[in-house]
């Protein structure tokens, strides 16, 4: 089967040599998957490699809109709308300039796996723009999320396409390109997800992804035994992600000593809590894209132009993006004790990372099971649109503790090795497997 998974990926090199990501993450996901194919050899007689990394469907348009000077901006948008095997497309929206097609190829991809982890009835599609938001005015960014929607809302629908948030779009993006769909469409109903209180969202939808990590991460602590009692975590990033990861692990008694920005890192040795994790959501709203002021306003220290992974900690959560965690910084996490790596970004650490971790058998969680408490609540939000009822904050909130430890169960299943370590990124990648390849097979060869 190692020689199938070659050929599969060989023909995918061939074919996009230039989408390093893309390529990146399936390989990472079909080298896992030999032990599943070698026990069930009709993955292969019917394809089912070949026809997953190849997406149903993208759509790729202009997205012309005009600045506040009166100057017309050209930017590109996608739609990568990659299975549909287990349910519509789901999966979120990223403005950002590293937006490639193969930037979206591989969070498309990811997120196949990541859907089917969380059991809810939901296929894998990533979308987004080129489009910078650093800097703009509220003026800008409404007009482009609007010109955006004036070609997106043509490929998506509640049983379609269910597109979020992502990096650079949140609950403002939301709202101004749901109300242009609204317009488009005179249509009310579950086509996002993130949207407002107020008009269909779900509480606890912005909390989600960063609740749902750190429930998972304290799944991995319980196989040792342990609890985020007395922890040291140290964070990348400061966005919505970082925020809920904060907000939950001081909860549970860890203490948060760092956040991260483009700019550099902050260390707060006296720990992140209370107002100074509810300032990073001031800090997000404006658009500035850096965290030193958050040194200025607490006293606290601002190491320029560098990662958190230098400082001591028990537990590190990448919270920012793809690669954010070389082998290099593994090595340097290892040495000063780190015990979890958690990626709570998709794909935050580099295949040299994760070997790293392996090699000195420190626990590495996956995005695609760490990070999956937000797409899960999106499905939880589907659900409630769908019903046209609203739950409460705790009981969405005990939904996304159930599934996440849930997913945690299935990385146990089909990841514990032979001396009982537990290898989660195999456990999540055939866990997420094998419910949309037994689709496929179900289907027949539509997709
Ligand atoms: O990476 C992710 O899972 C997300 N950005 C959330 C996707 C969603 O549909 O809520």
């Amino acid at each position: 089967m190692q020689h199938y998974v070659d050929e599969v990926v060989r023909d995918l090199e061939k074919r996009y040599p230039e989408q390093v990501e893309f390529l990146q993450a399936a390989k990472e996901v079909l080298q896992s998957l030999i032990p599943v194919l070698e026990e069930n050899p009709v993955y292969r007689d019917a394809k089912i490699l070949e026809r997953l990394v190849e997406p149903e469907r993208t759509v790729m348009f202009k997205v012309p809109w005009v600045d506040d000077r009166g100057e017309i901006q050209i930017n590109r948008g996608f739609r990568v709308q990659f299975s549909s095997a287990i349910g519509p497309y789901k999966g979120g929206l990223r403005f950002h300039p590293s937006v490639t097609l193969s930037i979206l190829k591989f969070l498309g991809f990811e997120q196949i796996f990541k859907n089917s982890l969380t059991s809810l009835p939901m296929g894998g599609g990533k979308g987004g723009s080129d489009f910078n938001p650093k800097g703009k005015s509220d003026n800008e960014i409404m007009r482009f999320c609007q010109s955006f929607m004036m070609e997106l809302y043509k490929h998506i629908g509640p049983e379609m396409d269910v597109p979020a948030g992502d990096i650079g779009v949140g609950g403002r993006e939301i709202g101004y390109m749901y109300g242009m769909y609204k317009r488009l469409t005179n249509q009310h109903h579950g086509v996002l997800t993130g949207k407002s209180i107020l008009w269909g969202g779900s509480l606890i939808r912005p909390e989600a992804t960063g609740y749902g990590a750190v429930y998972f991460v304290d799944e991995m602590l319980k196989t040792m035994g342990d609890s985020f009692q007395g922890k040291t975590v140290a964070l990348s990033g400061f966005g919505n992600v970082a925020w809920g990861a904060a907000l939950k692990a001081t909860e549970l008694g860890a203490k948060v000593v760092t956040i991260s920005g483009p700019d550099g890192y902050i260390y707060d040795e006296a720990g992140i809590s209370g107002e100074k994790i509810e300032y990073l959501l001031e800090l997000r709203a404006t658009n500035n894209d850096i965290v030193s002021p958050y040194a200025e306003k607490f006293g606290a220290k601002f190491v320029a132009n560098k990662r958190p992974w230098e400082v001591k900690c028990d537990i590190a959560i990448p919270c920012a993006t793809q690669n954010e965690l070389g082998g290099k910084d593994a090595e340097t996490l290892v040495q000063n004790g780190c015990k979890i790596v958690a990626e709570a970004s998709n794909m935050g650490c580099t295949p040299e990372a994760i070997d790293v971790l392996h090699h000195n058998k420190a626990l590495y969680g996956p995005g695609k099971a760490v990070n999956a408490g937000g797409v899960a609540t999106s499905g939880l939000e589907m659900s409630q649109n769908a019903m046209k009822l609203n739950w409460t904050a705790e009981e969405v909130d005990q939904k996304l503790f159930g599934i996440m430890k849930n997913i945690h169960d299935t990385c146990v299943k089909y990841g514990t090795e032979a001396d009982g370590y537990i290898n989660y990124q195999k456990g999540a990648n055939i866990g997420g497997f094998i419910k949309v390849a037994n689709s496929m097979l179900e289907l027949g060869y539509v997709l």
